[in-house]
This record gives structure tokens, sequence and C-alpha cells, in this order.
């Protein structure tokens, strides 16, 4: 079957949507660390829509580790299919990422793009454990690839060495930063992020420190999409909708939003135009995003697997489930929550459960289960920290954090492979366990995920304890 790319976009089938404008014409104005599915299927999909009105913000991908993302593109001329699975169908070929760099293969090119005047925006989804901080948002200053990039810093291996030293040269170039947009699912990520780049320059250059504090634009965000991983059933679809192979098409909901910081950007892109909300309330936004979507996604994956289910909408559509993130949702967290202007939260959770339902898109449980340890405190500590201050009843929270426990000690019976930073501690400690509901303190001494405070807490033992002996005995019957 003829590729997907320039030459043969005039053999594009009707049914799918080329770019209203030729790719070939954009110049490179973004440079995104972590150019996997969920950038290509959220900000490469915004810089597309930007792209008929403005060539600017053509897209640099940068790999910090697979070689897989620019090999499959290569070929496309970048292109790449996104099909929209939702009520409606869609496919649409996405022109704006134009070129995708592996840095490890060529860490001068990534300097190059990052130093170039016309690269006004740095963009990254380099997941949370990719930001490299500690349990208490700092710089983690004991990561080996920060003690690496701290010792050679040109030729870094994290993101937060690439970005300050990109800073760095910029500097010495006299030229303005880039605007640094973080688009991962961390609290106030923005903040976070210039906090820990500040701090890895303050070790080397005092000056530079100072330099990025004053003048680094580095805007939280809130980012929302879903987005299943690729896999063959998706390849074959999209050969078959569009006419043409593509190597590597990605799948995502209709749904789409991206919420960004106010900022200073002089002659930046016109977000508004494609939709994008500008504001000074992300954290309001991110707050409920990450607790009202994220947190019962969570919920899903755990409890879902325990129960043998595979997917999202399969899990959802368990009624004993359902009612459990539903109550989760609307008598737990959102007590919780500030709503952001004009939204009203229990429609907001209504809304997003209705999109766990999607039949359109199987978006499985063992994706979401991924990095357990760094999701956990984010999506649900969280929230029980704040109940427990409120005096709000705690036991629901129980559920998720139990449900993970008892993957954690399947992994590691089963001996299977858990993809976590701390997957190696986890299985060591999975296979510890007792099966019984001494298990929990165990895993509650987990000091990078539970803070002492939480797990001495005897009202939230309680209520991990009661919910894993639910557990164990589900799994016996
Ligand atoms: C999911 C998210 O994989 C996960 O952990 O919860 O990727 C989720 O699909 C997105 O944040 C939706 O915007």
């Amino acid at each position: 079957m003829t590729r997907l790319n320039l030459a043969n976009l005039d053999q594009l089938s009707p049914a799918a949507t080329r770019p209203a404008y030729d790719p070939s014409t954009l110049d490179i104005g973004v440079v995104h660390f972590g150019p996997g599915a969920f950038h290509r299927a959220h900000q490469a999909a915004y810089f597309d829509a930007l792209a008929s009105a403005d060539k600017r913000w053509g897209i640099c991908g940068v790999s910090l580790h697979s070689a897989g993302v620019r090999d499959a593109l290569a070929p496309q001329d970048g292109l790449y299919t996104l099909a929209i699975l939702d009520a409606e169908i869609r496919y649409q070929i996405i022109g704006s990422m134009r070129e995708v760099l592996v840095a490890h293969d060529d860490i001068e090119a990534v300097f190059e793009r990052l130093t170039r005047p016309s690269v006004e925006l740095v963009t990254s989804t380099v997941t949370e454990k990719g930001y490299c901080l500690a349990p208490d948002w700092t710089l983690d200053f004991g990561h080996a690839d920060i003690v690496h990039d701290l010792a050679n810093p040109q030729t870094p291996k994290s993101f937060i060495g690439y970005v300050t030293e990109g800073l760095s040269r910029r500097k010495a170039a006299g030229l303005k930063p880039f605007v640094l947009i973080p688009c991962d699912n961390l609290p106030k990520n923005g903040q976070r992020l210039k906090a820990a780049v500040i701090a890895f320059a303050a070790r080397g250059d005092a000056g530079l420190a100072a330099w990025i504090e004053a003048n680094l634009q580095c805007p939280c965000t809130m980012v929302d999409s879903i987005t299943p991983a690729t896999d063959d059933a998706l390849r074959t679809r999209v050969a078959e909708a569009i006419g043409l192979e593509d190597a590597w098409p990605i799948q995502r909901e209709a749904f789409t939003q991206w919420v960004i910081e106010e900022h200073v950007h002089d002659g930046g892109p016109d977000w508004a135009s494609v939709g994008v909300t500008l504001t000074d309330n992300v954290p309001a936004y991110e707050r409920a995003k990450l607790r009202l979507l994220n947190g019962p996604h969570s919920t899903l994956a755990y409890a879902g697997l325990h129960k043998g289910y595979e997917s999202v909408s399969q899990a959802v559509g368990d009624p004993e489930l359902e009612q459990l993130v539903r109550d989760l949702m609307l008598k737990d967290v959102v007590p919780l929550l500030e709503a952001p202007k004009g939204m009203d939260l229990p429609a907001y959770c209504e809304a997003i459960l209705k999109r766990f339902r999607n039949p359109a898109i199987k978006h499985l449980l063992s994706q979401i289960a991924w990095d357990g340890s760094q999701k956990l405190p984010i999506r649900i500590l969280s929230s029980l920290s704040e109940a427990l201050e409120r005096g709000q009843d705690i036991s629901r929270f129980g559920v998720p954090l139990a449900a993970w426990m008892r993957f954690v000690r399947t992994k590691a019976v089963k001996g299977e492979a858990i993809t976590d930073p701390l997957a190696t501690e986890l299985l060591a400690l999975g296979a510890e366990l007792k099966d019984d509901v001494s298990d929990v303190k165990a895993v509650l001494a987990l000091r990078s995920v539970f803070p002492e405070a939480l797990a001495a807490n005897p009202k939230v033992v309680a209520g991990i304890e009661k919910a894993y002996s639910e557990l164990l005995v589900s799994r016996l019957a």
C-alpha cells in the first residue's frame, strides 16, 4: 500500500481531511519534548489549526528515549492521521509536526533548534516522572539523570538538562528565552517546572538562574483529551479509511481542552482562535480535571483490572464500579473544589462519565495503570488529605489505593513487569506481601508515595484496610 507522505497526499481518500495549508511551508517555531501519542493528539492538533492562518508554529519533536516516532514519521514527511473516534468518526491528517529528533543521536541539532530566534515556544509531554521532581515537588538532585546532567551540561539526558542548557545558550547569544509550556498532568506544572529549572541552573551559574527567574515565562496549563495508545487494529482501520499506509496514526475522543495561564508573549500564537482558553485561574481547571477525570481513571484502572476488565468503557459499564466512581466524584471530591468560572461541577462529572463510556474507543486500563506511584499522590492522595482536614468521610478513597496495592501484589506474584519508576522497589515489596490486611501498613511505609502524616492516620489506615479486605474476599470468590 502507498505510504502517507506529502507527495502522495493527492491519493488520500476524500473521507480524510488534509491540512488546509502546505505543511512544507511551515517554519519551526515550537520545540516539543516527548512527541508521543498525547502530544500528537492534542497540542499538535492545535498547532495544525493555527497553521492555516499563521505559518510560524511548525513543531520540531524531540524524543528523549526512543527512535520510534522519528523512524515512523520521517518517511511520511511528518504527516500522520488523527482518528477522532466518537459519536462521529473523523480522520484528519496533521501537518504541524515538521521534524522529529532523537536527542541522544543529535544533541547539537536539538540545541540548534532551541537557540533559533524563531523558536519561541518549548512545550513538553514527558510524563509526571520526566520532570525529575522529589515527593515535595522540588527538583530531585539525587535523580541519576540530574546528577549526570549537572556534571555534563553539554550532553544532557533529562528534559530539565536540555531546557536549562538551551536557555543558557540563548542568554549567551543575547536572545530572549523561549516561552516554556509544560503539558503533563502535574499540579502547578508551570510553577514547579520553572522552579526546577532555576534550581538546576543555580548549581552551575547564579547569573543564569537569576536571568531565568526574571525572564522565563512558564505558564501553568491544564490539558485534556482521552488518547488510547495506538495498536495494529487502529493502523488497519486508518489504512482502510484514508487509502494510504500510516505507520503511526493516533486516536482520540472528540473532546479536547487546553487551558493556559495568561503570560507575556508578544507576537505569540493567537491561542483563542483555535479554542485554547487563556485564564488567570488555571488551578481551578487543573484541580477539577486531575481529581474528577484522572482520579476516577486510576480508580477504574486498578479496581477494574482486579475485576478482570480490560478497558475503561467495560469497567465503567459495571454498575458497582460506576456507582463507586460517581460517588467518589460527586460526594467526595466535588465538595473540595472551586468551580472554574462558568463550569458546573456535577455536569462536568456527568460529561466525564459519558466520555468514559465512549464505545468507539478501547482505552486499556493497563495503560492508565502505568506509573501509579507518580499518579496516585496527585490524583487521589491530594483529595484524601483535604477531605480528612474537613472531617469528611474518606472511606471510598481507600478503594483505588487498596486496588493499587493488590495490583502490585498480583504483578509480583505472577512475575510480570510493572511500568513505574519505582518498579524494582514495588515488585520486591509486592513479593513480600502476605495477602492479609497487614499488607496495607507494609505498602503505606513507602515514603516516596505516602507522606508520613497520611500513612500514620488511623482513619486512612482503616479505610484502606477495609477496602483491601473486601478485595481479598472478591479475589477468593
Ligand atoms: C489517563 C490520562 O493514562 C492516564 O493516566 O488518566 O492519560 C487521561 O486519559 C488524560 O489525562 C485525559 O486528558
